[in-house]
């Protein structure tokens, strides 16, 4: 390639980067009362800026090559900050190792744009083989925190084992989204925690976080569920007790394992959960998002418990590097009641679903529980159909 072709070469690709930022999106008829979903993804490995991707002196790159590809942008955290939605993706490269990139859009349905670098995340004594999964909080305590997964080969594993892992929750701060302030890792009880999120409010003067209290890497063991505890300070984080807030249950969507999805929302009439559940197929696992509604004043308290999920992966959602996946770890409750869902498929890309706390509530307390056999789904079934013949009746 000549200089001039080069240069050429940088112009189209940033050309090109920037039609496809500026992309408007739109929603997808398809509805149900409850959320709507979008036509385009809002965060894929296509909007990591190519200047994270190319090395673009002609002296060390006269050919223009992709030095450092991004494989995919996903599971991402999500905040409100100075009028603009920001979220914190989980980037992985092709090397596997995943980072986190903050993204901003002005409207939370298009136009998000990485930020000019990554976050640089300390490190503490025992470095981080890989990172994942931000949740923000911003905590009544006037600290941001990014709760996320750190995970670090298995130190008791056998030499030849190449893939025993250990996931421990590490945890960071800021103020401003730029500098970060490292703290030790929760200590737990249990071997493996993934999915820990932090409450936004003190419970008793105390931290209370959420848990994933797990045995293997992968398999939850004796373990799973969603765990509680609290810690005296962030500082220092330990939890001696964890009890279940929500376990998983035969034969439902959370069979196998489920976790607690971003931080909840108060609404007055509870705290509203999303989390994410697991079912085994012979597909391999199934991960779909599902809601619940906590006690205001007691947070591990269940109060309803609509059945089935929320969002299941559709179409082309269904496809990408772990398929049959959704995943959250990130949503912004507005002021003015609108609700934005971001959600991740087959650990991919990123989804915006919006709605607002009015429909949610709805759903929590209006949608039928799990009766957890075929006959009581039919009976719940029948009971909803007779009443709407009786009502389409008078349609005629
Ligand atoms: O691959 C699906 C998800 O698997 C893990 O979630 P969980 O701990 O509930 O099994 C995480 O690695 C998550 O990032 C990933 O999306």
């Amino acid at each position: 390639m000549t200089k001039h072709e080069h240069y050429i070469k940088i112009k189209e690709l940033i050309k090109n980067q920037e039609d496809f930022l500026t992309m408007s999106n739109s929603p997808v008829d398809n509805y149900n009362g409850i959320y709507t979903r979008y036509k385009n993804p809002v965060l894929t490995a296509a909007h990591a800026p190519v200047h994270w991707r190319f090395d673009l002196d002609y002296y060390t790159n006269p050919e223009l090559q992709e030095r450092l590809g991004v494989n995919a942008t996903f599971n991402a955290g999500a905040i409100e900050h100075e009028g603009k939605i920001l979220v914190v993706a989980r980037v992985e490269g092709y090397d596997r190792k995943s980072f986190f990139g903050i993204a901003e859009s002005p409207n939370g349905i298009d136009n998000f744009r990485f930020r000019d670098y990554p976050v640089t995340m300390p490190e503490t004594d025992d470095p981080d083989t890989n990172v994942y999964d931000m949740r923000f909080v911003k905590h009544e305590d006037g600290w941001i925190y990014g709760l996320f997964c750190t995970e670090r080969k298995d130190p008791d594993s056998s030499e030849s084992d190449t893939s025993a892992a250990v996931a421990q929750c590490g945890i960071a701060r800021t103020k401003n989204f730029v500098n970060w302030e490292r703290l030790p890792d929760l200590k737990t009880n249990s071997p493996q925690q993934r999915n820990v999120v932090l409450h936004p409010e003190f419970v008793n003067g105390k931290y209370a976080l959420y848990t994933r209290p797990q045995d293997g890497f992968i398999s939850t063991g004796t373990g799973g569920g969603i765990g509680w505890g609290v810690t005296d300070s962030m500082e220092n984080a330990v939890i001696e007790k964890e009890i279940i807030v929500d376990d998983r249950v035969y034969h439902t969507i959370k069979e196998l394992k489920n976790g607690q999805g971003p931080s909840p929302i108060k609404t007055d009439k509870g705290w509203l959960h999303l989390a994410h559940g697991v079912r085994g197929t012979a597909a391999g696992l199934r991960y779909v998002l599902y809601m619940f509604l906590t006690d205001l004043k007691e947070p591990y308290k269940v109060i309803a418990k609509p059945g089935g999920y929320f969002i299941a992966p559709e179409g082309d959602e269904r496809v990408g590097d772990v398929s049959n996946v959704v995943f959250s770890n990130g949503w912004v409750a507005k002021e003015n009641g609108d609700v934005f869902i971001y959600y991740a498929s087959s650990d991919t890309r990123l989804h915006v679903a919006t709605s607002t706390v009015n429909k949610l509530i709805d759903y929590v307390l209006n949608t039928p529980e799990d009766g957890y056999r075929s006959a009581l789904s039919v009976k719940t079934r029948n009971e909803l159909i007779a009443k709407n013949l009786k009502i389409l009746k008078g349609f005629k």
